[in-house]
């Protein structure tokens, strides 16, 4: 174990929490699923800080758990209960250190937060467009670190796709400098798509150059109920049929999800006369002026009223309402919490797929615990749907969640069987390690692993996590 008077040298007094009840709230997750233990809290404030902290761990062989916001939800970021595993947190990491609206780019360290980092393309007059629900608090090192996907993967793609360069302190605390703001570099393996996505477990990443893209002059925004997730995926096709590109967000809420934010998030309206099994929220934006973005969100909406695909909508007429047709949907995680324990089930399928995916692991699910509430919602538009699972009414939640298992597996033969993926935009992190072999195994695995072995020989990074 490294000594913490070595730590406390490199980073001083402000950069180092040892006391239990600081190191606490980071030794957790959000979810409280994980309850790690560590001996410190180590907080650089500079990348030179990160690396020498690196290098030191990794003379004395000391595990190095990342760390940005804490946002995790597959406890990617919590160290392990035994202490053995330091915290390394990025926040002090938080300098913007170039805008540049011409090169439509910018550079940020890792403890930005991505909600910062919006404000600050706004200010360029541009536009980062990567939205999570925990953008208050996830970082731009974890978004990267863990490949986030978010609300505006439909138009812009995930976090990947926004990343022209990276600054990674490598697990011997070599700094590697790849910060380049290049739009065509092609010079041998794209390394920083190798840490994108690794969830810590190969470096840390210290600083990013983002694209960025015009920002929206026009956004309209309506909530609509429909009957099912076949109808929602006919509103989808019905607006891709008609102005493909104009789509920046096709999302879907269930009618329980949808209750339990009305229940549990003050100030929470449902925006129509009456409930509906399911709703969806379609938001269109172009950085045209004059786009016409109302036009198209409107005559589509009315053909899909009149064929009943739609049973009833809403848009929005003023940015407060535009905001809270937004709440209804990103509040849906802390709504499940208050509501009790929850398996979460963050998975794809084709978009075509969605519907008899929903039908299918809903059936598996009911059929596994009598009572059990299945709130599936997320991005349709991309076939992401996390299809999260409450324990059924008065039952006690440990018990509910020691069942994790049983209910992601037989969520998973669902996804198996439309081809989909176990872990869409959430990671592996700590929860989903033991699904790899299965669905990973063979070469695929064997390659990932011995990349981790090469650029992490002495396994101090992120250890536990995302590989079995
Ligand atoms: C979202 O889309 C997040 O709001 C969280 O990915 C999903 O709580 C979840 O399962
Ligand atoms: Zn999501």
């Amino acid at each position: 174990m490294t000594h913490l008077s070595a730590l406390r040298a490199i980073v001083g007094d402000h950069g180092i929490l040892t006391d239990p009840s600081d190191t606490a709230p980071y030794s957790q997750d959000w979810r409280r699923l994980y309850q790690g233990r560590t001996p410190a809290v180590i907080r650089p404030a500079t990348t030179r800080e990160v690396a020498d902290v690196v290098r030191l761990c990794a003379e004395t062989r000391t595990p190095i758990v990342p760390q940005g916001g804490n946002t995790s939800m597959v406890g990617g970021a919590v160290p392990a209960e035994d202490g053995s595993q330091l915290i390394l947190s990025t926040s002090r990491l938080n300098r913007v250190r170039a805008v540049d609206p011409v090169d439509m780019t910018m550079t940020l360290e890792a403890g930005v937060t991505l909600k910062a980092a919006q404000d600050t393309a706004i200010g360029a007059n541009c536009m980062l467009p990567l939205s999570i629900s925990s953008e208050g608090s996830a970082q731009i090192g974890g978004v990267l670190a863990v490949n986030a996907g978010g609300n505006n993967t439909v138009r812009y793609g995930n976090a990947r796709d926004l990343v022209l360069g990276l600054e990674v302190v490598l697990a011997d605390g070599t700094v590697w400098n790849g910060l380049r703001r290049l739009r065509k570099d092609n010079t041998g393996y794209c390394l920083r798509q190798l840490f994108v996505g690794s969830e810590g477990t190969l470096g840390i990443i210290t600083a990013a150059v983002l694209k960025l893209v015009p920002r929206s002059r026009e956004i309209a925004i309506a909530f609509c109920a429909v009957r099912s997730p076949e109808d929602a995926l006919e509103l989808f096709t019905r607006y891709q049929a008609h102005d493909a590109a104009a789509i920046s967000a096709f999302e879907l809420m269930s009618g329980l999800g949808t209750e339990f934010v009305l229940k549990h998030i003050e100030g929470a309206v449902l925006p129509l006369a009456s409930a509906a099994p399911f709703y969806v929220l379609v938001e269109l934006a172009t950085p045209r002026p004059g786009g016409g973005m109302r036009s198209t969100l409107e005559s589509v909406l009315e053909d899909a009223l009149e064929a009943s695909v739609v049973q009833d909508a809403v848009i929005a007429e003023s940015e407060a309402q535009r905001a809270a047709i937004w709440r209804l949907r990103e509040e849906h995680s802390e709504a499940q919490k208050r509501e009790g324990a929850s398996v979460k089930n963050d998975v794809s399928v084709p978009v075509s797929k969605v519907p008899a995916f929903i039908r299918g692991a809903t059936a598996a699910c009911e059929k596994l615990i009598p009572g059990i509430r299945i709130v599936p919602f997320g991005h349709i538009g991309d076939g992401n749907i996390h299809f999260n699972l409450e324990q059924p009414e008065g039952s006690d939640p440990a018990w509910f969640l020691a069942q994790d298992h049983v209910l992601m597996d037989a969520v998973n033969d669902v996804v198996r069987a439309y081809d989909g993926s176990f872990s869409a935009e959430h990671g592996i992190g700590r929860l989903k390690p033991y699904m790899m072999p299965d669905w990973r195994g063979g070469a695929e695995l064997a390659l990932m692993q011995r990349i981790k072995a090469a650029l992490d020989p002495t396994g101090i990074m992120n250890p536990g996590k995302m590989l079995p």
